[in-house]
């Protein structure tokens, strides 16, 4: 195991006291040093939120994006590099609201990348809106009468859509946590880690208290992680019990293994086309 050192940098996280986000940090930070990755062969990749501020905090390559981009421009970067670890970090208004679409098709292409999703069930960054997965009921600065959809269930939406790594952390238990991500850093294909993840600010509902009196953990439950329809089951399972841990977990080609364009390597070691070489490709469109 790499010291945590490693990836320390000087900038302080701009996060409230007490916010979840310091246990995602936390549990990033340890699961790259359990796996002794380098900081040089990490990408963190972010949208825009209080938690996809995250890159700015851990030393390794990072890009900060825009809102609801991360995992598109995390798709690029991978498909340049396919050596580089590609890790996505961001909340749930990012990745489940905005970012939907991005999120559904980097799972049925089965990238290689890990998405790190710090779900505080809020949007925390603008004061306290609710997101796409506020529970229905919850009064929030936009539902002043209570949230009336039903909210996303992430982990049911990854196994349906293809992702072949679907597990779930809660930031009051980072160590656990840990070990969660560093799996799915080494799991070949796209994971997808869903982190309970508090707003202590603008969350009063979904707070550490909620969820430490509920979550209990799947590696202690006897449950399947290679059955579909079982964690199926257990991803609808909300209420007095919330299992947290690995679902579900599977092999299949990814996305970079099929790409024709990768066949000779990665893209950044291919050489740069000519000038020449373009020009009958730059010709078709006139
Ligand atoms: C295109 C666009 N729309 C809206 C916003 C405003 N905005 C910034 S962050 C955010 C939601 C953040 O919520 P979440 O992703 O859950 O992150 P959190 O702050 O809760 O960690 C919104 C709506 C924006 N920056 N860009
Ligand atoms: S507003 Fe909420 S999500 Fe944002 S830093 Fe504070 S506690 Fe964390
Ligand atoms: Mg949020």
């Amino acid at each position: 195991m790499l010291d945590l050192n490693t990836y320390k940098v000087e900038t302080k996280p701009d996060w409230c006291p007490g916010c979840g986000d310091f246990g995602v940090l936390n549990g990033v930070t340890k699961a790259l040093a359990m796996l002794e990755i380098q900081p040089k062969n990490v990408l963190v990749v972010s949208g825009i939120g209080c938690s996809s501020n995250l890159p700015g905090f851990i030393k390794a390559y990072g890009f900060h994006s825009i809102h609801g981009r991360a995992v598109a421009v995390a798709s690029g970067a991978k498909l340049a590099n396919p050596e580089l670890n590609v890790v996505v970090t961001g909340g749930d208004g990012d990745g489940y609201g905005i970012g939907m679409g991005h999120f559904v098709h980097a799972m049925r292409r089965n990238l290689d990348i890990t998405y790190v999703v710090m779900n505080n069930q809020i949007y925390g960054l603008t004061t306290g809106q609710a997101s796409p997965t506020s529970e229905k009921g919850h009064v929030t600065k936009s539902t002043p009468t209570g949230v009336i959809e039903t909210p996303v269930n992430p982990i049911a939406l990854a196994l349906v859509t293809g992702a072949t790594y679907v597990a779930r952390g809660f930031s009051g238990d980072p160590n656990h946590m840990a070990e969660i991500i560093a799996n799915g850093i080494k799991h070949k294909g796209f994971a997808l880690v869903d982190v309970f993840s508090p707003c202590v600010t603008f969350n009063k509902k979904n707070t550490y208290e909620w969820f430490r009196e509920r979550v209990y953990k799947l590696e202690e439950a006897d449950h399947n992680t290679m059955n579909f329809e079982a964690a199926m089951r257990k991803a609808h399972e909300w209420g007095p019990k919330i299992p947290i841990g690995l679902f579900y977990k599977t092999e299949r080609p990814t996305y970079e293994d099929e790409e024709p364009a990768l066949k000779m390597g990665p893209l950044h070691k291919q050489p740069f086309p000519k000038a020449e070489d373009l020009k009958p490709i730059l010709q078709t469109f006139f």
